[in-house]
């Protein structure tokens, strides 16, 4: 007799496009194996899409997930506060993260790093900071590449819903359902007070604060039209070892699969 092979429930679909070495563009997903070819085949189409003729080097990985370390989480509540302009903007930001128990220069030094530069060279992290809630110490072991959140996607049963959801909330720009999704798992790892995220699009303007309490909070305005500065940065309660939560954080498996607040 055969023995038994369980079937894994989920695969890790990660897509990463470079050009001499440089992020153009990515993608994460997780998914049921009747969806590999397709969700693969969207990434590449997305990569294509993006890189044009820059792109050199796509790869896309397939793992399969241990359903034991999977993790399921709600989505965040949405809400759009606007902002006149960038100081008024990141007033607001600092406001609601120091509200949630964050020590203000904490906040403040984290705005600071994101509108320079956060990397070492004063250039955009790729991955976000770490920073001690507390003392504002930045934690990630590498600052040139910051902590990767990855390892979430949504339930598939959700998806239509959550998209109605953005449409209602006035923000279906699919951005905002990565950023969204990614927000969420951070929210629902242990050890995580809040993040405070603003893109590195130099055209999109939107940021936005993210936590349990808070839920996710677009902020209008973050920066001005054409600035290439943003960056991401996860404030840390030190209760929870920073190598715990950045592990959770780059390799635990979330599934956003509830809408409590719907
Ligand atoms: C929003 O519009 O809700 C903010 C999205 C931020 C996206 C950050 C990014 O570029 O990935």
């Amino acid at each position: 007799m055969e023995d038994r092979v369980d079937t894994p429930v989920l695969y890790s679909v990660r897509m990463h496009a470079s050009t001499g070495g440089r992020h153009l563009c990515g993608a994460e997903r997780l998914v049921g194996a009747e969806r590999l070819a397709a969700v693969a085949s969207a990434m590449l189409g997305r990569a294509i899409d993006r890189g044009g003729h820059r792109l050199e080097d796509l790869r896309i990985h397939v793992a399969a997930i241990d359903p034991a370390r999977l993790r399921r989480t709600g989505l965040l509540p949405v809400r759009t506060v606007p902002a006149e302009n960038p100081p008024a903007a990141w007033q607001e930001a600092i406001r609601l993260v120091a509200g949630i128990g964050v020590a203000e220069a904490a906040v403040r030094g984290a705005v600071e790093a994101i509108r320079g530069g956060a990397g070492p060279n004063g250039a955009n992290m790729r991955g976000a900071m770490i920073i001690d809630a507390v003392t504002g110490a930045r934690l990630e072991p590498d600052p040139n590449r910051g902590v990767r959140v990855t390892q979430m996607d949504l339930e598939e049963g959700i998806r239509a819903a959550v998209q109605e959801y953005l449409v209602q909330c006035s923000a279906p720009h699919p951005r905002v359902m990565e950023a969204l999704i990614l927000a969420s798992k951070a929210a629902a790892v242990e050890g995580v007070v809040a993040e405070l995220c603003v893109s590195d699009d130099r055209d999109y303007t939107t940021g936005y604060v993210g936590s349990r309490d808070l839920g996710y909070v677009r902020i209008l305005n973050l920066k001005a039209p054409g600035d290439p500065r943003g960056g991401r940065a996860i404030f840390v309660n030190g209760i929870v070892s920073p190598a715990t939560v950045i592990e959770a954080l780059e390799e635990t498996p979330y599934l956003v699969c509830r809408m409590d607040h719907v």
